[in-house]
């Protein structure tokens, strides 16, 4: 039976001290919050395991998680074919989501460079050429429009082609994309590949786990390699692309004293928009005018991991935390778009008379106020917001409190700039971070990513494991809600050297950067795609993705994103490694062939743990095995 709410310990949930006192807080003002539930609504067994069906109304069929091969669907599935079926529309939903807000953006383009979009213009003109170059584009000699226009054309394939190749497979290391050719993986474009994908799990279509997992491969594939990579290009091309920047990060930035808006999302378009209108000195005005010292602008989750890169915005933290922030009672407004937005906080911020509104279309919440941000006009409903936060500001009317703790570090560091930090050039080729890997200086590199889970302790194990890696001279790459666990613990600047191995210390305490390294939001993790290319591009570490001493992990990942983003690594050739659950049956064919049979097949490879120090210990023997392969284990 689950423990009485009351009874679980704070410190079980959290190492977020903000969090835990605001918990706490929550539980004396008799508000309920995820973590709560989370304890009282224990995971289904069989549905943790992934071995249950509906996929029809023979069922639902549950198969027996202690001995798999006992029994079938009524339809015959064998678990197998079940599990295959709900990990690939998993992956569906992952690509899905990447790859319709990567198609937003690159709208926003379209209408940018045609003038139909007139608050924001192409902020990083040198990128748009570079990405055009790499897509075989002309741009000599041609108006920035021209290549923009044409960029755009090209980039639209990656959704809507239905054969052929996307166009970002030219940025695949050529052994990588053989393979792929070979196992008929290259992605088509990713309407293709998720319609592909769910019409293969319907019941009586694809019953052959290893047949299904091809089409796992190539929808993934066109996630990582188009929706989210074109998302993060098109971004720095209309934003700026991010180079280091000092912010400050937890609950403690929000001010008593001033109008507290917070973003939350997904979509950079929402707090662009919002900075411009915060910035309006007639806004500003009415603000004093209300008594306030001002507006404080804050992000949280991803939208606030993208666009403190690019313009230093303080982060009020990550995903188990964004019920958490409305317990303070100082957010005056809490405002969101895509992805990761409990319907809870609806009903938290209706407790603290903060007032909650949607924006987009595509995700609106049950009784919240909804102002449609149209990019044609986005102010319009930027300001209609402040105007709103403005005046809860005046009529506060719950006791404030807000935790004392703000952390500063260095986040912003895009795959150009980590280069140009080792001693390349700015846009240079990534040979320094190579010779140091080469030499042994640097062991490997990790991606350590993901989202934070109320299942497990929060922040815990993305903080343990990155200090484990550290300290056996791993440079940490990072994303997503990983990136704030790491800020939040005071470990993204570059005093964190005094926690690296000697080896990853001297690199760091000679060029000055942190031995962990924040790209960004969770659909920037093809940031880490494309710096791993250019590892192989300049050469001495293998011919193919697969050959890095590389590895990725997101050690409390909670949605279908994750498993997409996780699955694009494993087909590029990327060992993978996931904590606290799995949507897995131990003992069955199917995991025997993501954990073992991908890689003898020229792949990465998948593999679960639950304890952050085994994780690590995973991870540093994969990257030990890949440089005993290069010949470089000196
Ligand atoms: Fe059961 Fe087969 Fe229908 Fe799934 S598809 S619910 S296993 S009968
Ligand atoms: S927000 S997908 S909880 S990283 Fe991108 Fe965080 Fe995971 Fe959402």
């Amino acid at each position: 039976m689950a423990k009485p709410l009351e009874l679980v310990n704070v410190e079980d949930l959290t190492i977020c001290d903000s969090t835990a006192q605001m918990i706490t807080k929550a539980r004396e003002d008799g508000v309920e919050l995820f973590f709560d539930r989370a304890n009282a609504m224990k995971a289904c067994p069989i549905g943790e395991k992934s071995a249950c069906c509906k996929h029809c109304s023979m069922g639902p069929c549950r198969m027996n998680v202690n001995s798999p091969y006992d029994r079938v669907g009524v339809c015959g599935a064998t678990v197998d074919t079940i599990l295959a079926r709900n990990f690939g529309r998993m992956v569906a939903a992952g690509t899905a989501a990447h790859t319709d807000h990567g198609m937003a953006m690159l709208e926003l383009f379209r209408d940018v460079i045609n003038g139909k979009v007139k608050d924001f213009a192409i902020k990083d003109p040198m990128k748009l050429y570079e990405v055009a170059t790499s897509l075989e584009i002309p741009t000599e000699g041609r108006e920035l429009k021209e290549v923009a226009m044409d960029l755009y054309h090209e980039l639209e394939r990656t959704y809507t082609q239905v054969d052929g190749e996307i166009p970002m497979v030219k940025r695949v290391p050529k052994k990588t994309l053989e393979l792929w050719r070979q196992a008929g993986i290259v992605p088509r474009g990713a309407m293709r590949e998720i319609m592909e994908m769910m019409h293969r799990t319907a019941i009586g279509v694809d019953q052959d786990y290893k047949n299904i997992t091809q089409q796992i491969s190539r929808t993934a594939l066109a996630d990582g390699w188009g929706g989210s990579m074109v998302s993060t290009d098109i971004s720095d091309i209309l934003f700026g692309t991010p180079s280091p920047v000092e912010i400050e990060v937890d609950m403690g930035v929000l001010k008593e004293d001033r109008v507290n808006i917070i973003v939350h999302g997904h979509e950079p378009i929402l707090l662009e928009a919002m900075m411009i209108s915060a910035a309006d000195p007639a806004l500003k005005q009415m603000a004093v005018d209300a008594g306030a010292k001002g507006i404080n602008l804050v992000g949280m989750c991803c939208s606030g991991l993208d666009v403190m890169s690019r313009h230093g915005l303080p982060h009020a933290g990550n995903f188990s935390s964004t019920e958490a922030v409305l317990v303070t009672g100082a957010v005056d407004a809490m405002t969101v778009d895509i992805q990761c937005i409990k319907q809870d906080l609806k009903r938290v911020a209706d407790f603290y008379d903060t007032p909650f509104i949607t924006t987009n279309y595509r995700a609106k919440i049950e009784g919240a106020l909804h102002i449609q941000l149209d990019e044609h006009d986005p102010l319009g409903c930027t300001e209609e917001i402040i105007i709103k936060a403005i005046s809860r500001f005046k009529t506060r009317k719950k006791p404030v409190r807000i935790p004392r703790k703000t952390v500063k570090g260095v986040h912003g560091f895009s795959y150009e700039y980590i280069n140009y930090m080792l001693g390349g050039s700015f846009r240079g080729s990534f040979t320094p971070l190579n010779d140091n890997i080469i030499n042994g200086r640097i062991r490997g590199v990790a991606g350590v990513v993901g989202c934070t889970n109320p299942r497990s302790k929060q922040d815990y194990s993305h903080v343990e494991l990155v200090k484990e890696l550290i300290r056996n001279d791993v440079l940490v790459l990072q994303t997503g809600c990983s990136q704030m666990a790491l800020a939040k613990a005071g470990l993204t600047g570059p005093g964190a050297a005094a926690l690296a191995g000697p080896g990853l210390a001297e690199v760091c305490e000679t060029v000055g950067m942190p031995p962990i390294l924040g790209l960004g939001a969770c659909v920037d993790n093809s940031r880490i795609l494309i710096a791993a290319s250019e590892m192989v591009r300049v050469g001495g570490l293998g011919d193919c993705l697969a050959d890095l001493p590389a590895a990725g992990c997101a050690p409390e990942w909670m949605s279908e994103k994750a498993i997409a983003i996780g699955h694009y690594f494993v087909a590029s050739g990327v060992y993978v490694v996931f904590g606290h659950t799995f949507p897995m049956t131990k003992g069955t064919q199917f995991e025997k062939y993501l954990f073992e049979g991908l890689e003898n097949e020229g792949f990465g490879k998948w593999a679960f743990s639950d304890d952050p120090k085994e994780m690590a210990r995973l991870m540093i023997a994969h990257i030990d095995e890949k440089r005993a392969a290069l010949g470089i284990d000196k």
